[in-house]
Protein backbone atom coordinates (compact mmCIF):
# COMPACT_ATOMS: atom_id res chain seq x y z
CA UNK A 1 0.00 0.00 0.00
CA UNK A 2 1.09 3.77 -0.73
CA UNK A 3 0.64 6.43 1.43
CA UNK A 4 1.02 9.62 0.28
CA UNK A 5 2.74 12.78 2.87
CA UNK A 6 1.94 15.97 2.98
CA UNK A 7 -1.29 17.87 2.77
CA UNK A 8 -4.36 18.45 0.77
CA UNK A 9 -3.96 22.18 -0.02
CA UNK A 10 -0.49 22.03 -1.79
CA UNK A 11 -0.76 22.27 -5.56
CA UNK A 12 2.13 19.30 -5.65
CA UNK A 13 0.55 17.05 -2.98
CA UNK A 14 -2.30 17.25 -5.42
CA UNK A 15 -0.60 16.58 -8.61
CA UNK A 16 0.39 13.24 -7.26
CA UNK A 17 -3.38 12.48 -5.58
CA UNK A 18 -5.14 12.81 -8.67
CA UNK A 19 -2.10 9.98 -10.57
CA UNK A 20 -2.78 7.71 -7.81
CA UNK A 21 -6.92 8.58 -8.43
CA UNK A 22 -7.08 8.69 -11.94
CA UNK A 23 -5.33 5.24 -11.89
CA UNK A 24 -7.22 3.61 -8.82
CA UNK A 25 -4.12 2.95 -7.06
CA UNK A 26 -5.11 2.13 -3.28
CA UNK A 27 -3.62 4.47 -0.97
CA UNK A 28 -3.59 6.51 2.41
CA UNK A 29 -3.01 9.67 3.43
CA UNK A 30 -0.49 10.96 6.37
CA UNK A 31 -0.82 14.59 7.11
CA UNK A 32 2.71 16.01 7.23
CA UNK A 33 3.72 19.83 7.42
CA UNK A 34 6.83 21.50 5.70
CA UNK A 35 9.57 22.74 7.38
CA UNK A 36 10.58 19.17 9.74
CA UNK A 37 13.76 18.23 10.55
CA UNK A 38 13.16 14.75 11.68
CA UNK A 39 14.64 11.97 10.10
CA UNK A 40 11.24 10.32 9.80
CA UNK A 41 10.83 13.09 6.89
CA UNK A 42 14.25 14.06 6.31
CA UNK A 43 14.74 10.34 5.58
CA UNK A 44 12.18 10.26 3.13
CA UNK A 45 12.51 13.77 1.35
CA UNK A 46 15.93 15.23 1.97
CA UNK A 47 14.66 18.95 1.62
CA UNK A 48 11.55 18.03 3.51
CA UNK A 49 9.40 19.06 0.73
CA UNK A 50 6.00 17.96 0.52
CA UNK A 51 4.85 15.46 -1.48
CA UNK A 52 6.60 12.37 -0.73
CA UNK A 53 5.16 8.87 -0.71
CA UNK A 54 5.80 5.84 0.98
CA UNK A 55 5.80 2.56 -0.85
CA UNK A 56 6.87 -0.88 0.35
CA UNK A 57 9.99 -0.83 -1.47
CA UNK A 58 11.08 2.52 0.38
CA UNK A 59 10.44 6.58 0.09
CA UNK A 60 9.97 8.57 -2.67
CA UNK A 61 10.12 12.25 -2.51
CA UNK A 62 9.61 14.85 -6.06
CA UNK A 63 6.04 14.79 -7.70
CA UNK A 64 7.10 14.09 -11.15
CA UNK A 65 9.42 11.30 -9.81
CA UNK A 66 6.18 9.79 -7.89
CA UNK A 67 4.12 9.91 -10.63
CA UNK A 68 6.69 8.73 -13.63
CA UNK A 69 7.04 5.60 -10.76
CA UNK A 70 3.16 5.30 -10.71
CA UNK A 71 2.89 5.32 -14.31
CA UNK A 72 5.54 2.47 -14.55
CA UNK A 73 4.12 0.59 -11.79
CA UNK A 74 0.67 0.58 -12.32
CA UNK A 75 0.21 1.24 -16.47
CA UNK A 76 -3.44 0.80 -16.27
CA UNK A 77 -5.05 3.21 -17.01
CA UNK A 78 -2.21 5.00 -18.88
CA UNK A 79 -1.59 8.91 -18.08
CA UNK A 80 0.97 8.90 -20.99
CA UNK A 81 0.59 8.33 -24.81
CA UNK A 82 2.50 5.07 -25.43
CA UNK A 83 4.37 6.42 -28.20
CA UNK A 84 7.38 7.45 -27.28
CA UNK A 85 7.39 10.99 -28.85
CA UNK A 86 4.09 11.87 -27.75
CA UNK A 87 4.81 10.93 -23.92
CA UNK A 88 7.72 12.81 -24.32
CA UNK A 89 5.43 15.93 -25.25
CA UNK A 90 3.32 15.61 -22.38
CA UNK A 91 6.67 15.50 -20.29
CA UNK A 92 7.73 18.56 -21.63
CA UNK A 93 4.34 20.26 -21.15
CA UNK A 94 4.70 19.21 -17.52
CA UNK A 95 8.03 20.97 -17.12
CA UNK A 96 6.70 24.28 -18.70
CA UNK A 97 4.00 23.98 -15.41
CA UNK A 98 6.30 22.75 -12.46
CA UNK A 99 9.52 24.36 -13.51
CA UNK A 100 8.71 28.22 -15.75
CA UNK A 101 5.25 29.00 -14.70
CA UNK A 102 4.71 27.55 -11.11
CA UNK A 103 7.81 27.59 -9.62
CA UNK A 104 8.10 31.29 -10.76
CA UNK A 105 5.08 32.67 -9.22
CA UNK A 106 6.19 30.35 -6.37
CA UNK A 107 7.90 33.15 -5.23
CA UNK A 108 5.10 35.37 -4.97
CA UNK A 109 3.61 33.29 -2.90
CA UNK A 110 4.57 34.67 0.40
CA UNK A 111 2.65 38.27 -0.26
CA UNK A 112 0.16 36.43 -2.25
CA UNK A 113 -1.32 34.61 0.32
CA UNK A 114 0.51 34.08 3.69
CA UNK A 115 1.08 38.07 4.27
CA UNK A 116 4.54 38.40 3.45
CA UNK A 117 6.30 41.23 1.72
CA UNK A 118 8.19 41.10 -1.49
CA UNK A 119 10.34 44.20 -2.51
CA UNK A 120 9.06 46.08 -5.63
CA UNK A 121 12.46 44.67 -7.34
CA UNK A 122 11.33 41.23 -6.28
CA UNK A 123 7.92 41.78 -8.24
CA UNK A 124 9.61 43.46 -11.12
CA UNK A 125 11.80 40.82 -11.86
CA UNK A 126 9.40 37.97 -10.94
CA UNK A 127 7.09 39.86 -13.38
CA UNK A 128 9.87 40.01 -16.62
CA UNK A 129 10.44 35.71 -16.20
CA UNK A 130 6.31 35.45 -16.16
CA UNK A 131 5.79 38.10 -19.40
CA UNK A 132 8.27 35.38 -20.69
CA UNK A 133 7.43 31.94 -19.65
CA UNK A 134 3.63 32.53 -19.80
CA UNK A 135 3.75 33.11 -23.81
CA UNK A 136 5.75 30.29 -23.92
CA UNK A 137 4.21 28.04 -21.81
CA UNK A 138 0.95 29.19 -24.28
CA UNK A 139 2.55 28.19 -27.53
CA UNK A 140 2.64 24.42 -25.77
CA UNK A 141 -0.62 24.12 -24.35
CA UNK A 142 -3.20 22.72 -25.87
CA UNK A 143 -6.72 22.52 -24.34
CA UNK A 144 -8.20 20.54 -26.69
CA UNK A 145 -9.71 20.06 -24.20
CA UNK A 146 -6.89 18.53 -22.27
CA UNK A 147 -4.09 20.42 -21.96
CA UNK A 148 -1.54 18.46 -23.89
CA UNK A 149 -4.37 17.23 -26.31
CA UNK A 150 -7.34 14.37 -26.30
CA UNK A 151 -6.73 12.65 -23.65
CA UNK A 152 -5.93 13.28 -19.79
CA UNK A 153 -2.70 12.95 -19.08
CA UNK A 154 -0.06 13.56 -16.17
CA UNK A 155 0.45 17.05 -17.69
CA UNK A 156 -3.78 17.54 -16.88
CA UNK A 157 -2.32 16.34 -13.39
CA UNK A 158 -0.29 19.17 -13.18
CA UNK A 159 -2.24 21.74 -14.42
CA UNK A 160 -5.22 21.61 -12.66
CA UNK A 161 -3.33 21.07 -9.61
CA UNK A 162 -1.07 25.11 -10.26
CA UNK A 163 -2.57 26.68 -13.11
CA UNK A 164 -5.03 28.31 -10.08
CA UNK A 165 -2.74 29.55 -8.24
CA UNK A 166 -0.41 30.50 -10.64
CA UNK A 167 -3.80 32.96 -11.83
CA UNK A 168 -4.41 33.72 -8.16
CA UNK A 169 -1.13 34.48 -6.86
CA UNK A 170 -0.10 36.77 -10.10
CA UNK A 171 -3.78 38.78 -9.32
CA UNK A 172 -3.00 39.36 -5.79
CA UNK A 173 0.33 40.87 -6.85
CA UNK A 174 -0.05 42.27 -10.12
CA UNK A 175 -3.73 43.19 -10.29
CA UNK A 176 -4.80 41.00 -13.16
CA UNK A 177 -4.74 37.13 -13.82
CA UNK A 178 -1.26 37.01 -16.04
CA UNK A 179 -2.54 33.95 -17.34
CA UNK A 180 -5.64 35.01 -18.74
CA UNK A 181 -3.78 38.68 -19.05
CA UNK A 182 -1.44 36.45 -22.08
CA UNK A 183 -4.67 34.81 -23.70
CA UNK A 184 -4.56 31.27 -21.85
CA UNK A 185 -8.21 30.84 -21.06
CA UNK A 186 -7.60 27.89 -18.50
CA UNK A 187 -10.91 28.61 -16.63
CA UNK A 188 -13.59 26.57 -18.33
CA UNK A 189 -10.48 23.77 -18.65
CA UNK A 190 -10.43 23.73 -14.83
CA UNK A 191 -14.09 22.83 -14.64
CA UNK A 192 -14.45 20.34 -17.24
CA UNK A 193 -11.36 18.67 -15.33
CA UNK A 194 -13.00 19.53 -11.83
CA UNK A 195 -16.04 17.33 -13.11
CA UNK A 196 -13.68 14.40 -13.10
CA UNK A 197 -14.01 12.09 -9.77
CA UNK A 198 -10.79 12.22 -8.85
CA UNK A 199 -10.59 16.23 -9.69
CA UNK A 200 -13.64 16.53 -6.96
CA UNK A 201 -12.32 14.08 -4.19
CA UNK A 202 -9.07 16.57 -4.12
CA UNK A 203 -11.26 19.58 -4.35
CA UNK A 204 -13.34 18.42 -1.79
CA UNK A 205 -10.74 16.79 0.62
CA UNK A 206 -8.64 20.38 0.02
CA UNK A 207 -11.91 22.29 1.44
CA UNK A 208 -12.29 19.95 4.28
CA UNK A 209 -8.25 20.53 5.09
CA UNK A 210 -8.66 24.23 4.79
CA UNK A 211 -11.64 24.44 7.83
CA UNK A 212 -9.92 22.38 9.95
CA UNK A 213 -6.55 24.60 10.01
N1 LIG B 1 9.72 20.03 -6.90
C1 LIG B 1 8.89 19.62 -5.78
C2 LIG B 1 8.19 20.83 -5.22
C3 LIG B 1 7.41 20.50 -3.98
C4 LIG B 1 7.12 21.74 -3.17
O1 LIG B 1 7.65 22.83 -3.43
N2 LIG B 1 6.27 21.56 -2.17
C5 LIG B 1 5.98 22.65 -1.27
C6 LIG B 1 4.53 22.56 -0.82
S1 LIG B 1 3.43 22.87 -2.19
C7 LIG B 1 6.88 22.56 -0.08
O2 LIG B 1 7.15 21.47 0.41
N3 LIG B 1 7.39 23.71 0.38
C8 LIG B 1 8.21 23.79 1.55
C9 LIG B 1 9.65 23.99 1.22
O3 LIG B 1 10.01 24.19 0.05
O4 LIG B 1 10.45 23.96 2.16
C10 LIG B 1 7.89 18.57 -6.25
O5 LIG B 1 7.58 18.53 -7.44
O6 LIG B 1 7.44 17.74 -5.43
Amino acid sequence: MITLCGFPVSNYYNKVKLALLEKGVPFTEETVLTGRTDEAVLGASPLAKIPFVRTPQGSLCESEAIVEYLEAAYPNPPLLPAEPFAAAKVRELTIFIDLHLELVARELYPQAFFGGTLSESSQARIRKQLDKNIPAFKRLAKFAPYVAGDAFTLADCAAFASLPVVGMATKAIYGEDLLLAAGVDYKPYIKLVGERPSAQKVLADRKAYSSKV
